[in-house]
């Protein structure tokens, strides 16, 4: 698992060189965002119960067939998984956002999960939806918390659906 900062050593260690006018200005702006990353994650933190809980109701107002009989959310226990997949979205978009960095969303949630969800029927594209309801949530809360400029809360739930909707080639 890996942040900004480790992420740049790594890379400057690999080609054993000082940190450049490139790596000090990445440095820079990491620094200078830590302090609203770490209030962003703060405020989703605090809501995140509420925020699954909207977004669900949201997904499933707009996608109603997904817990109607056959659909993948219908059934009281597929429906708490749900909710649990859309938890687990959200924590670890937090975990991006305070690492600036997306290399924890592959390590630990999109590894495989394309294979899961296709094995068992889960569909993709109402599980992006999902994500994006969060995300809009997500910066819904930021800039209430009194966060200005609230782009960078987009970056992990953008890097997700991306991830998760890129086909197979
Ligand atoms: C932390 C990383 C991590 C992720 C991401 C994860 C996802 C995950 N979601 C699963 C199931 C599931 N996921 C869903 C999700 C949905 N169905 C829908 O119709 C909606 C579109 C969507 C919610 C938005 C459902 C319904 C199941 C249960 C499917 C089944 O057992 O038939 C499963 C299969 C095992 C289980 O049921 O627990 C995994 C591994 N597990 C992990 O450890």
């Amino acid at each position: 698992m890996r942040d900004a900062v480790t992420t740049l050593i790594k890379n400057y260690d690999v080609a054993g060189k000082y940190f450049d006018r490139n790596a000090i200005d990445s440095l820079k702006s990491y620094f200078e965002t830590g302090t609203a990353r770490v209030q962003a994650a703060a405020a989703i933190n605090s809501n995140a119960a509420a925020i699954v809980k909207q977004a669900g109701s949201k997904l499933f107002e707009e996608l109603p067939e997904l817990i109607r009989p056959g659909g993948n959310a219908y059934t009281t226990r597929r429906y708490a998984a749900c909710l649990r997949d859309m938890d687990y979205y959200l924590r670890y978009a937090t975990y991006a956002l305070v690492a600036a960095n997306m290399n924890v969303l592959d390590e630990r949630v999109l590894q495989g999960l394309r294979e899961t969800y296709n094995s068992l029927g889960v569909p993709i594209s109402p599980t992006v939806r999902g994500i994006q309801i969060m995300k809009d949530i997500a910066r819904e809360q930021a800039a209430a918390a009194g966060i200005t400029n609230t782009a960078f809360v987009d970056e992990p739930f953008d890097y997700m659906t991306r991830e998760l909707s890129e086909q197979d080639v």
